[in-house]
């Protein structure tokens, strides 16, 4: 069978020594484990990666590297991780030929589509697709050629809301301002803890370096979260708030400065439509009437409000505790509407938009003015729940699976995913799953979710793939580009990634398993050179397409489309076009541009975009936009609910990543992390001890768990992480298997989301806690 390779490219300015027969070299990637993008720097021999350390060279990252970042190696090495496709006879997972394999995965689309139509097809995305160039560039033509609508995505368990408020708001759902932490006076964080996480939706190395160098200037931090994280321990405020309630708080906060005659959105306030209508919306929301519910002070809460309003610049910014929440988009939006109402909106030391240097949608077309924005379109089959951006809300993919009739998901294709242990009511996907007629994986492991595929597709590592940012780079706190080539070559027979799922795709357009992957990209590139060259506000706008590819050749895959996106992009050359720098000292950007500086190239310090960084029909900042106004009144009519017995809510540790690494022993090793955090207090009311178990159940599970008990989280309010629960039949982990942990969405509700963006509530969650039943 013909495979496709990516051609390997010589880092021109790699290091090579040879010495007693061993050759070694020195190169340079960026770490595509998290968001923060940190440069690695990885020493190479003969024998594969023999050390991997921070590149102090990196125009971005300076040599931060965080416990995870050498563990690329062990990746690579792990003996659980697929090099060779897998498929089930007999119930049991066995090695077969990447032919074989194929042919199976045939067998199994085309059979289910035969048996049961395209409607009946189900698509699962999972987050490492946005660390890597083959997901976010080849998925599109397999979704198309599966011709369904059941897609889903861990962006509903995850940043939809924001997505959707910035869609409204600024007309592109990753048009989302980021907290200027290296310029800021004030730094608010709610709902994150990137002292663990590294940031999220806001892309930068060595976030604790840069908010200690902001509080060095003088700068304050104040963190609003139920637990005091490592992230809370640095800050200057510590603002215990009740899991939940960070769309009260904001609310409030606004509502204060309006009051006090302070609503001042400065040079933004320019192009905003529909601030007063949202100020008078809030009206109801003050410190004193929301103080009860979100469990913080009302002077508290007025203090913030006037320290927001009074520092000389200040940046608000929430993450998952406030997207993965009940009331996630409005949260997502108040986050920006206090930033604007205090003069912080699209400012230096405020909340500012990253000016990507390839594949943002908010530098294409023309300037300021879009399509708008809905959602809801398109509806699930069983509970009604609105899809948004192409996808369905994950919250429902159960319920798609195991509800018969006209439309139900017969078959399901994965992609870099575990649903079933990162997505809510987990027990019910499980059983789901295991009632598929046909299930296609792209995975690297054999665990929880893919152990229910036919057939499964490993792509190779990262260390054999190029890298670059292209979706978080969007989200960056000052911008960069940043190309690594492979450091390993694919393993003899390996496809790549892409080609992977170019070849599904194929097989899912009814070509079978042998048809030309190349096909497929030539349709990719062609598609992206036409819309290119039809962008009349473009750099290449009427040119030739053919000249267009000529000039991109001889590279395919990716890479190909990389460099044609960065030479279309803001810094980009335009091929020939743009012949002046854009950036003083930066030659305009192709991928060649980018292999010749391994460290990355510097871009700049964030500017102020408004309003050409928008894309709304007004070609106004939509402030007002009428479903976030809609559903104030869903968020009013929590001020008096009753609050339940206990809460639960996740959390994140600097080792973990997901439910992914846990394989990685230097990672698991030690005190056991998947501990249930109780307070001292709760523990003594629910007769818990330190080091004793728990039952914990929700509405729809009950598990287990080990007590930690501690003071830094919250009464009422108890903890798990997520991703863990490696104790399942049929997976091939060793090492997680040894530290297995407990799965918390077993407790997380599928039926409660955020009913705006159908995004998973997976933060305040209802418990009851107690001892577990002592048994003979
Ligand atoms: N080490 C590590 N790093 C990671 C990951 C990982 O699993 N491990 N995952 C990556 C991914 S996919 C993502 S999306 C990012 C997430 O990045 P972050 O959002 O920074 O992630 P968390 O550490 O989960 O922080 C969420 C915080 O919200 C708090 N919280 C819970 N409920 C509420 C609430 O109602 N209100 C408020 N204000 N706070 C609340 C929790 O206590 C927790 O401290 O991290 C990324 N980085
Ligand atoms: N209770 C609770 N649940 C949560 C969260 C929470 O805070 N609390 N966080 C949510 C968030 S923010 C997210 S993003 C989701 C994540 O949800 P998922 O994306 O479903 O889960 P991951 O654990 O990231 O699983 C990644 C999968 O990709 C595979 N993989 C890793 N690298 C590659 C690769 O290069 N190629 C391919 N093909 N496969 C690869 C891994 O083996 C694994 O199966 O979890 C969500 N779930
Ligand atoms: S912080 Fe993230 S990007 Fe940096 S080394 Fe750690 S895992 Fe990699
Ligand atoms: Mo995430």
């Amino acid at each position: 069978m013909h495979t496709v390779r990516v051609t390997l490219i010589d880092v021109p300015t790699e290091r090579r020594s040879t010495g007693g027969g061993a050759s070694t070299r020195t190169v340079f990637r960026t770490c595509p484990l998290c968001e923060a993008g940190c440069g690695l720097e990885l020493t190479v021999t003969d024998d594969g990666v023999t050390r991997i350390r921070g590149d102090r060279n990196d125009v971005f990252s300076r040599g931060y590297i965080c416990p995870k970042g050498s563990t690329l190696r062990q990746l690579h090495d792990d003996p659980d991780r697929l090099r060779a496709p897998l498929v089930r006879r007999g119930g049991r997972h066995v090695e077969v030929t990447w032919a074989e394999a194929f042919e199976e995965a045939d067998r199994v689309l085309s059979g289910a589509i035969e048996r049961h139509g395209r409607g009946a097809m189900g698509v699962y995305v999972g987050n490492p697709n946005a660390h890597n160039l083959a997901g976010l560039l080849y998925l599109r033509p397999l979704l198309k050629s599966l011709g369904t609508r059941n897609v889903f995505t861990a962006s509903t368990v995850d940043q939809r809301p924001k997505e959707l408020s910035s869609a409204w708001m600024f007309g592109g759902g990753l048009t989302i301002p980021v907290p200027d932490i290296d310029r800021t006076h004030m730094l608010v964080m709610l709902g994150a803890n990137p002292y663990e996480s590294n940031g999220s939706l806001a892309t930068a190395p060595d976030w604790p370096g840069r908010i200690e160098a902001m509080q060095a200037r003088g700068g304050r931090l104040v963190v609003v979260d139920p637990r005091r994280t490592r992230t809370a321990d640095q800050a200057d405020q510590h603002l215990a708030i009740r899991p939940g309630t960070d769309a009260l708080l904001l609310a409030a906060v606004v509502t204060c400065l309006a009051r006090d005659g302070r609503i001042a959105p400065g040079d933004a306030g320019r192009y905003v439509a529909g601030l007063d209508e949202v100020v008078r919306a809030l009206a109801g929301f003050t410190p004193e009437s929301v103080s009860a519910a979100v469990g913080i002070d009302a002077r508290d809460i007025e203090r913030l409000a006037h320290e927001i309003a009074d520092a000389p610049s200040a940046a608000v910014y929430g993450r998952i505790g406030t997207t993965t929440a009940e009331f996630g988009t409005l949260a997502s939006w108040l986050v920006d509407v206090v930033n604007l109402v205090t003069g912080n909106l699209d400012r230096p030391g405020g909340a500012m938009f990253a000016k990507a240097a390839a594949g943002a949608a908010n530098t294409r077309g023309r300037e300021r003015y879009g399509r708008g924005f809905n959602v809801g379109r398109h509806r699930s089959r069983v509970r009604g729940l609105a899809g948004s951006m192409g996808e369905l809300p994950v919250a429902c993919m159960a319920e798609e699976i195991d509800t018969p009739g006209e439309g139900q998901l017969r078959a399901m294709v994965t992609v870099a995913g575990n649903p079933v242990l990162s997505t809510p009511n987990s027990d019910r996907l499980d059983a789901a799953m295991a009632g598929l007629d046909g299930y296609v994986a792209v995975d690297i492991y054999l665990n929880e979710t893919t152990r229910h595929a036919d057939v499964i597709l490993p792509p190779p590592s990262a260390l054999q793939r190029g890298h670059y940012d292209l979706a978080l780079l969007q989200l960056a706190l000052h911008n960069v580009a940043n190309y690594s080539p492979p450091v390993l070559p694919l393993d003899d027979g390996q496809p790549d990634e892409w080609a992977i799922l170019a070849r599904l795709a194929l097989i899912a357009q009814g070509m079978g398993p042998d048809a030309d992957v190349e096909v497929v990209d030539d349709l990719v590139v062609g598609a992206l050179v036409d819309a290119a060259v039809g962008d009349e506000h473009g750099p290449v706008a009427g040119r030739d397409r053919a000249e267009i590819l000529e000039a991109l050749a001889p590279r395919t895959g990716p890479e190909r489309l990389l460099d044609l996106m960065l030479r279309t992009g803001p810094y980009g050359d335009g091929f020939g076009a743009r012949a002046g720098q854009v950036v003083p000292g930066v030659a305009p950007l192709t991928l060649d541009v980018l292999l010749e500086n391994p460290h990355g190239v510097d871009l700049g310090p964030l500017e102020p975009r408004l309003p050409e960084v928008l894309r709304t029909e007004s070609g106004m900042v939509e402030v007002a936009a009428e479903p976030l106004m809609a559903d104030l009144a869903r968020l009013e009519a929590v001020l008096d609910r009753p609050v339940p017995q206990a809460v639960l809510v996740g959390r994140r540790d600097l080792r973990s990543n997901n439910s992914w690494m846990h394989n990685v022993n230097v990672l698991v090793k030690g005190r056991p992390r998947c501990t249930l955090h109780v307070h001292p207090d709760d523990a003594s009311r629910w007769e818990l001890v330190d080091g004793g178990s728990a039952r914990v159940a929700s509405r729809v599970g009950a598990v287990e768990v080990p007590v930690e008990v501690t003071d830094a989280v919250r009464p009422g309010v108890v903890s798990l992480p997520h991703g863990w629960g490696h104790d399942l039949d049929g997976i091939r982990l060793e090492v997680a298997r040894a530290h297995a942990g407990t799965n918390s969405n077993v407790l997380t509700d599928d039926q409660v989301v955020d009913d705006l963006s159908g995004n998973a509530v997976l933060n305040g969650i209802p418990v009851e806690v107690g001892p577990v039943a002592s048994t003979a």
